[in-house]
């Protein structure tokens, strides 16, 4: 296992300097901001990328994420030359040493949030979603100002995506991703790069966009689209663990003891009814997930693969980009480590 920490790049006020000084973190997860979706990833960028990270001694363990490009989540326009690009993508990461690809399938949005500070009894603050919030947001306008989200679309442009998914539906959404994939795992697998889906986060429709990763049928036939090691999962906790319905130790077992979870996303939730959720601190006793029969899950399977504290609270009076401040992810990294050590310790791994 080598344990991660993500990080923004040049413009992170979360600086390189400061995480290592986090003693059990080895790997930085990164990305290249400024490429729009759909380019190809340069080679030079992503090896000046990798050098940044190593010469202050870590290793660039995971891509998050490389964006697929909307045409190709609606298999229109220029699907072929768009996923040619992605399958470049691919060889220059694995040309930069790069072994480990996070990506998602999310129609529009990607992680939806109603609030990025609800403040909490003990003074800090973290996200948290509420779907009644969400459903009475004004989309009039398009994205701009609204939480969380990452691609920011004017009104017309919003609409007519949004149209074109609810057309499409669940069934065109798979089909186009099973086109993606069949093109692209065979590359990821020729060059070793290991590809983990993301899940849709929160696992269940929103503005009555399709989403269809989101348990544990949806992986299972996600799966077997292209039944191979490289295509895989970034099983993110907090992401499935909203729905109680999603048991995560068991996912997690089962999962990573076929070897098809390349990345861990660990982090607490808090479910305070029906698809109303916030995001707490990392330890089992602090939300609704039990942290340790999920750590202990991964050990006991042997997990090699990357794993990274997810979105922390804002605590000590930091500000920042929500979810990736410093101080609450370094004590979830801590807090991981921790119980790592003490399960690896005392099983058969050891
Ligand atoms: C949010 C993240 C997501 C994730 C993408 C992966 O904090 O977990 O934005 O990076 O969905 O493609």
């Amino acid at each position: 296992m080598l344990m991660s920490f993500r990080w923004y790049g040049a413009n992170d006020k979360v600086t390189l300097e400061m995480i290592r000084q986090i003693p059990v973190i080895k790997g930085i997860v990164g990305a290249l901001y400024d490429i729009p979706a759909g380019e190809v990833w340069p080679l030079r960028s992503l090896q000046d990328l990798s050098g940044t990270v190593k010469s202050k001694g870590f290793t660039l363990s995971a891509i998050e994420s490389i964006p697929v490009h909307d045409n190709i989540k609606l298999g229109s326009g220029d699907f072929d030359k768009l996923t040619d690009n992605y399958c470049q993508s691919i060889r220059n990461m694995a040309k930069a040493g790069i072994s480990t690809l996070c990506y998602n399938f999310m129609p529009v949005f990607d992680w939806t949030r109603s609030n990025l500070a609800m403040n909490l009894p003990d003074g800090s603050n973290c996200l948290s979603y509420d779907d009644a919030e969400v459903l009475a947001m004004d989309l009039s306008k398009g994205t701009r100002g609204l939480p969380g989200w990452s691609t920011e679309y004017d009104a017309s442009d919003l609409k007519r995506l949004m149209d074109a998914y609810t057309e499409l539906g669940s069934d065109g959404l798979w089909t186009n991703l099973e086109r993606f994939l069949k093109k692209v795992v065979p590359v990821a697998q020729e060059v070793d790069v290991k590809m983990g889906i993301h899940p849709d986060d929160p696992p269940w429709p929103i503005f009555g966009l399709p989403r269809i990763i989101c348990d544990e049928a949806g992986i299972d036939r996600f799966l077997k689209i292209v039944d191979v090691k490289h295509h895989g999962l970034s099983l993110c906790t907090g992401s499935f663990g909203v729905s109680p319905a999603n048991d995560i130790p068991k996912m997690v077992r089962k999962y990573s003891a076929a070897g098809r979870i390349h990345f861990a996303h660990i982090r607490n939730v808090r479910i305070n009814g029906q698809h109303s959720f916030n995001e707490t601190a990392h330890p089992t006793e602090c939300g609704s997930l039990d942290i340790a029969e999920i750590v202990k899950a991964y050990v006991e399977t042997g997990f090699d693969g990357v794993m990274r504290p997810d979105h922390g609270r804002m605590i000590w009076g930091e500000t920042g980009r929500p979810g990736y401040g410093l101080y609450d992810r370094a004590l979830g990294a801590m807090y991981l480590a921790g119980l790592w050590e003490a399960f690896k310790k005392g099983s058969r791994h050891a």
